[in-house]
């Protein structure tokens, strides 16, 4: 295999050299009853982001997810995400970037003051259950390591064009999965390390939602992980428990 793990993390890491997309072999084990395993790929030929959305995954990256059956209630489940976006984020501050989140599930580096960046990694949860109740959860983690953004799309940052060379992607997975574990092992402690590495908050931003666009100022996230945003319209708070994000030139 091009990389070689022996994690220690209470993790069983399944690698592939190359696979469809993670997130689809997470599911079936999932389905199948397995937990905390990762299914870890090299390479992934169709790999996806939020709504269908093709994931550019060459060889190189870290692409990964992680199966779980959490004992929570559904609207908990975006915890699970902020969690993973607080764990990528500290592995890829010691891997030398400059790390930042943005709301909801993406991993960037600031370009400016003026909350323009660069994407690093992506975040995709799905999840399976009752209303009271969430059977299984995976959580897809895309990270473009050892790869050059020339090769990905427009607005892509990697590892290596960020901290000039490449990382050791087993002690990078191995870090990224031993903080993903302390961060679900305190579940309330998220929001606040999220608070902390959190490039959305005072931003401007247009979020699309289901209920329609919102224009305003980003000014705090909820406990359960929900964007409070002051709407430039209304003058009042609104808050929006997921859709996409848009940081606005001031
Ligand atoms: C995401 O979607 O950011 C979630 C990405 C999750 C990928 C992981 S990899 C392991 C697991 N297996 C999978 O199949 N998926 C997960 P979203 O917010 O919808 O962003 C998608 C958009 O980001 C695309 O429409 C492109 O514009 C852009 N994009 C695609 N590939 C990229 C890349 N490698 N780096 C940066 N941006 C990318």
């Amino acid at each position: 295999p091009a990389v070689e793990f022996g994690l220690e993390a209470p993790f069983t890491v399944e690698y592939h050299d190359a696979v469809g997309s993670t997130n689809a072999v997470a599911r079936e084990r999932a389905i199948d009853g397995a937990t905390d395993v990762v299914v870890l790929a090299d390479e992934q030929t169709g790999g996806r982001g939020r709504l269908e959305r093709e994931w550019s995954s060459p060889a190189g990256g870290v692409w990964l997810s992680i199966v779980t059956r959490p004992a929570i209630t559904p609207a908990r489940a975006p915890l699970y995400t902020l969690a993973a976006a607080v764990a990528t984020t500290h592995a890829a501050r010691e891997a030398g970037v400059d790390a930042r989140i943005k709301w909801p599930n993406d991993v960037v580096v600031p370009v400016d003051e003026d909350g323009a960046y660069r994407k690093l990694a992506g975040i995709l949860t799905e999840m399976e259950g009752e209303t009271d109740r969430v059977e299984w959860l995976t959580v897809g983690i895309g990270v473009n390591a050892n790869l050059d953004a020339d090769g990905l799309p427009e607005g892509a940052t990697t590892i290596r064009d960020e901290a000039g060379e490449d990382v050791n992607r087993r002690v990078f997975v191995q870090r990224l999965l031993e903080e993903f574990d302390a961060a679900r092992a305190d579940l309330d402690g998220v929001v606040p390390a999220w608070r902390d590495l959190a490039l959305t908050l005072g931003q401007r931003v247009r979020v699309d939602r289901s209920s329609g666009e919102l224009v305003g100022e980003a000014v705090d996230i909820t406990d359960s992980g929900a964007l409070v945003v002051e709407s430039d319209e209304s003058g009042e708070r609104d808050t929006v428990a997921a859709g996409d994000c848009e940081h606005l030139r001031p």
